[in-house]
């Protein structure tokens, strides 16, 4: 078993060479006093051109955590983000509850303000150093992480790093928390041996019950109208296949339920469109059998759910959601299992019990339901063109016909995938259910960071803008050479809350008077001029026909390296 040997000034520099050594290579920092060692570290590494992680300023640290979600997720590697003790950890904390809820990793770490009033280097010199001392710092994001930690000592250094690399990564996944005192940073810790490589894997996918892939390949080879909903399988492209494989295998028809990847090609003629608030899938209530496969909220019972003798099989790395403190969805059979280790599996198994006769006669029925309602569809962004308006529909259309091979989308909120044709995995990415508003700018800034071949586009509503930190993702864009094409959906208001009062007080005096206080967003500000504060392209759009030209434009300015916004005035229902 290999080691190496370091010999660094103070702790902060061995723990950068033990992360660079753990294959950490982004180093997202929103700094404060806390990070003196780490400042100094940093310098000296760029000094003498030795192997460090990349430090990245961020100037807001929602932006620093979304950023390294875009990352993994957009490349399959961790990143590290350092915030300012206590007021820092606040600050990203929206954002560690996205990541949580998605199985993200995240080595999150926070500085911890001075132990020590005097006597010791990196003792206390400064007001906040006791102001911003807290009886507990990681209470605030315990819920959300699956582990936190203070580094004591010096001596714990390697040991301590390991145990966070190795909850972070075992499944399910998640961020997790560190605090690094300054005192401790700042020590000198005399020469360091590490294990290199890592002693502590912890990479391991899981398998699943053989019983319980034979008990649902029956189930699902036996039904006349089985169907798969799925929500967030496709982080992993084998999954992917793995969906395809299994759809084929038992003329299976898929539904995506608010998907935050790409989990099915759109154009796959077993694609049965999608499940989400106020779009009931009409093939919910018709299925016999059901497989939900990586999805919270396969349905939403309130609206639309499957009739009740259907046997309900539930696939995920955590089918049960175990975090979650209310969810009651029937489950018969349960495979807790990684999907892309998992599918295969099944799909081998409802290819041996399956009826092939029965199964040809089916695939030709669904693909006849397929073109039916992409036919729909169709008309319907079809009909928006015409409008003097421009609506959700069609934007949404325009978009989708300036997407090629090198385009990733990163959408919150207002993108309908009805409407535009994503087919290749990776090609797609939505805020995760928890649904803290914002995320989409800076996980766009992440998926740049991890595929800078590719052209990034982020859409948002007016209102997830605001909530984005906009200029922080501005300076990120220019500073650090991540230029993205923001495409904000204006509708100058917050119609989620606008729908939330309609749905639950459907005949009130809100709806009798057209007025929904604490929704409008107007007036609303001219965004595309903040493209100007870091030399980048912006412009309005108004009318349906302005849109496809626009775009073409924003994605011009792009691929040149300036950052793009487009401010497109539209409406769920155009006039
Ligand atoms: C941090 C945070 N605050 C508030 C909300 C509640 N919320 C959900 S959707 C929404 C409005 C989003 O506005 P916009 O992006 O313009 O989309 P629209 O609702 O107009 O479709 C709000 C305020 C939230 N999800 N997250």
């Amino acid at each position: 078993m290999g080691s190496r040997t370091l010999h660094p000034d103070t702790t902060a520099e061995a723990y950068l060479e033990l992360l660079a050594d753990r294959g950490i290579d982004v180093f997202l920092g929103n700094a404060g006093t806390d990070f003196a060692s780490l400042v100094e570290a940093f310098a000296k590494f760029e000094r003498d051109g030795r192997q460090a992680p990349r430090p990245m300023l961020v100037p807001h640290e929602f932006v620093a955590v979304s950023m390294a979600h875009g990352y993994y997720v957009a490349g399959g590697r961790p990143a590290a983000v350092m915030v300012h003790v206590n007021v820092g950890t606040a600050n990203a904390s929206t954002a560690i509850i996205t990541a949580s809820r998605a199985n993200v990793p995240v080595l999150m770490t926070a500085g911890r303000t001075p132990i020590t009033e005097e006597g010791v280097l990196g003792a206390r010199d400064l007001h906040i150093h006791w102001a911003q001392e807290s009886f507990d710092q990681a209470a605030m994001l315990r819920e959300y992480v699956k582990w936190d930690y203070e580094l004591r000592m010096p001596i714990q250094l390697e040991s301590v790093v390991d145990r966070a690399l190795e909850l972070m990564l075992a499944e399910p996944r998640g961020p997790v928390y560190l605090t690094l005192p300054r005192e401790v940073l700042a020590a000198r810790p005399g020469a360091v041996t590490i294990a290199s490589p890592a002693r502590r894997q912890s990479r391991s996918e899981r398998f699943p019950d053989p019983a319980r892939i034979e008990e649902a390949a029956r189930i699902l080879a036996r039904a006349e109208r089985p169907l798969i909903l799925v929500s967030a399988a496709g982080i992993d492209a084998r999954a992917v296949a793995g969906l395809i494989d299994l759809a084929e295998a038992g003329a299976i028809g898929v539904v995506e339920a608010d998907p935050i990847y790409l989990n099915f090609p759109h154009g796959h003629p077993l694609h049965l469109g999608y499940n989400q608030s106020g779009s009931t899938n009409p093939s919910l209530a018709e299925a016999d059998a059901i497989l939900v496969v990586e999805a919270d909220v396969p349905w939403y019972p309130a609206l639309g759910k499957p009739a009740e003798d259907v046997p309900i099989i539930h696939l995920g790395v955590d089918p049960f959601f175990s975090r979650y403190p209310m969810r009651s969805y029937p489950c018969d059979v349960p495979i807790a299992a990684t999907p892309a280790a998992a599918l295969p599996l099944l799909a081998e198994a409802v290819r041996r019990h399956a009826d092939r006769h029965a199964g040809a006669h089916r695939a030709e029925r669904l693909a006849g339901e397929h073109r039916q309602r992409h036919a729909v569809w169709q008309e319907t962004a079809l009909q928006q063109a015409g409008k003097s308006t421009i609506g959700f529909a069609w934007a949404a259309r325009c978009l989708g016909e300036v997407l090629d091979e090198s385009t990733v989308v990163v959408n919150e909120y207002p993108l309908d995938r009805r409407f535009v044709a994503f087919d290749r995995p990776g090609s797609y990415f939505a805020s995760p259910h928890s649904s803290g508003l914002g995320f989409g700018l800076g996980a766009a800034l992440g998926v740049k960071l991890a595929r800078p071949q590719a052209t990034v586009i982020a859409t948002v509503g007016d209102g997830a803008y605001f909530f984005g930190e906009p200029l922080s993702c501005l300076y990120a864009q220019r500073a650090h050479a991540l230029p993205v094409l923001t495409v904000i959906f204006n509708n100058q208001q917050w119609e989620a809350v606008k729908f939330g009062a309609l749905g639950v007080h459907p005949d009130g005096v809100a709806k009798a008077r057209g007025r929904f206080p604490l929704s409008a967003l107007t007036p609303s500000p001219r965004f595309e001029v903040m493209a100007g504060t870091v030399d980048g392209y912006g412009e309005r759009v108004e009318s349906p026909s302005e849109l496809p030209a626009a775009l073409k434009r924003g994605l011009a300015a792009v691929r040149d390296g300036q950052p793009a916004i487009l401010n497109v005035q539209c409406q769920r229902a155009p006039a």
